[in-house]
């Protein structure tokens, strides 16, 4: 294997990044597993944490690491992701970065839709080395966590690996959804093993005691160093990993490339969370209520960016609030809000209670030019109970409506559409007209 080339100082690594990196989102494939809110949307487009989208999470975390330049790869390109993105991330007259949408139903070669990671990224190749890119960024669109990947980067070229995977401990309960690996003392992959199902296939897998010493963790556990679906690729070593037909990063092409080049892994300490379920979704959502939540969206130092709305501030005539999210514009009229978000352009009308939900909001209000005449305005009417739901967006609910997934099954499909649990949680999906005293 080469020589490792000699160590890069900050700044030469900050020029690189800037001018040499991709960012390549990985936007959801042909799972369902958020749906209903991928019913009418791209995933990316998914609604979070009331004013935000999904994508906004591997966005924010690119521009604040100075990589300016951005796709996302998606199925289709839903109507509200084309606007969001180009709402969200106009850069200016002459700045050359840019967040583009690349669908797989629009590709020229795109007669059939990805069939996995690899496939996405290998559709798309053209467009990629088109540019002078030295390295290739390749992020899950479904994670709640924010990174330097300056460090990131800079690791990789100190490193000399060819291929680095950004990884964090986990305990046992959660070790089979995850790609393990297993490192050297310099940090090189020797063997990864996609989603280890039994007790035999995890044992070796276990991370050594000293490495949990070094990283101050608890010891009388096990515990397994996992793939969190983010990657740095030299461009050579991306253009020569897919030069096949393997479907799937994490199934296949680094299996295949530790064996052949030098992988290297970047443990990453700090809050992640796999956000691409509807169980997952919900408490990451709900832990934004807590009084110190695991993710901070207060922090300016590297925030969070979305599409900036001319919206009011929200109003509240009366009620009672709790570890609450209240999005802009809203208007509250005597409520009971406990552990909840609620979305932009929220209306909640008298002595309704909801609790640990989350409501999406609204595209538009009652009387809007754009609202449409078919259905009533959206919103939750008066004297609703609302519990561990999520209702998406433009919903309307009628006065007296009760909604709980007590005594129900954890999955189910409700009549016409008009609900659906999924991990214990009902889901309201967009557009939805809920008749008055419907109960759920
Ligand atoms: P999974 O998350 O199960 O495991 P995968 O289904 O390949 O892997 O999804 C990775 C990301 O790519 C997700 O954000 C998904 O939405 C997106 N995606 C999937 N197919 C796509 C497609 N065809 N086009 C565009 N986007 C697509 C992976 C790794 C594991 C690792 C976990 C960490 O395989 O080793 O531990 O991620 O979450
Ligand atoms: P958000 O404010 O959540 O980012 P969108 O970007 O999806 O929402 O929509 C914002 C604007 O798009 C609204 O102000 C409205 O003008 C228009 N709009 C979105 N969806 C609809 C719809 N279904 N019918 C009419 N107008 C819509």
């Amino acid at each position: 294997f080469p020589a490792a080339p000699p160590a890069f100082n900050r700044f030469e690594t900050e020029a690189l990044l800037q001018r040499n990196t991709l960012g390549i989102i990985m936007g959801g494939g042909a799972g369902t597993r958020l749906f209903p809110l991928t019913k009418d949307r791209a995933k990316p487009a998914v609604p979070l944490a009331g004013k935000y989208r999904l994508v906004d999470i591997p966005i924010s975390n690119c521009i604040n690491s100075g990589v300016r330049q951005v796709y996302v790869l998606t199925q289709f390109n839903s109507a509200s992701l084309n606007r969001h993105i180009s709402r969200a991330y106009k850069f200016d007259l002459f700045s050359n970065g840019f967040v583009e949408i690349l669908a797989a139903q629009q590709t020229a070669s795109g007669v059939e839709w990805y069939q996995g990671t690899a496939d996405a990224v290998r559709q798309n190749l053209k467009n990629f080395t088109q540019g002078k890119y030295e390295y290739f960024l390749i992020l899950s669109g479904d994670q709640l966590y924010r990174m330097d990947f300056r460090k990131f980067l800079a690791k990789h070229i100190q490193s000399g690996a060819e291929i680095t995977i950004a990884t964090i401990p986990v305990d046992g309960k959660r070790a089979s959804s995850f790609g393990l690996m297993q490192t050297n003392a310099a940090g090189r992959i020797l063997n990864f093993v996609e989603k280890p199902k039994t007790p035999e296939a995890l044992k070796p897998l276990e991370m050594p005691a000293e490495i949990l010493r070094e990283l101050k963790l608890p010891e009388n556990e096990p515990r397994y160093e996992a793939n969190m679906g983010i990657y740095v690729f030299n461009r050579q070593t991306l253009i020569e990993a897919l030069d096949n037909d393997m479907a799937d990063f994490g199934k296949h092409i680094i299996p295949e490339a530790i064996k052949k080049c030098r992988v290297h892994s970047y443990p990453f300490q700090g809050y992640w969370e796999d956000i691409g379920t509807i169980g997952s979704f919900f408490e990451a959502n709900l832990d934004l209520c807590s009084v110190v939540p695991a993710f901070n969206f207060f922090d300016s130092q590297a925030p969070i960016f979305t599409h900036a709305r001319f919206l009011p501030a929200t109003k509240i005539n009366g009620g009672h609030i709790h570890h609450a999210l209240l999005s802009d514009g809203c208007i509250l009229t005597e409520a009971t809000i406990e552990r909840s978000i609620l979305g932009v352009r929220t209306v909640v009308e008298g002595n309704s209670i909801i609790k640990e939900s989350v409501i999406m909001g609204a595209d538009y209000y009652a009387g809007a030019t754009n609202c449409p005449t078919d259905r009533p305005p959206p919103g939750i009417g008066k004297g609703c109970k609302i519990e561990r739901t999520i209702v998406d967006k433009n919903v309307h609910v009628g006065d007296g409506v009760v909604i709980t997934p007590r005594g129900k099954p954890e999955t189910f499909d409700g009549p016409d559409g008009m609900f659906y649990i999924r991990d214990g949680i009902i889901v309201i999906p967009k557009n939805t007209v809920i008749p008055p005293g419907t109960w759920i």
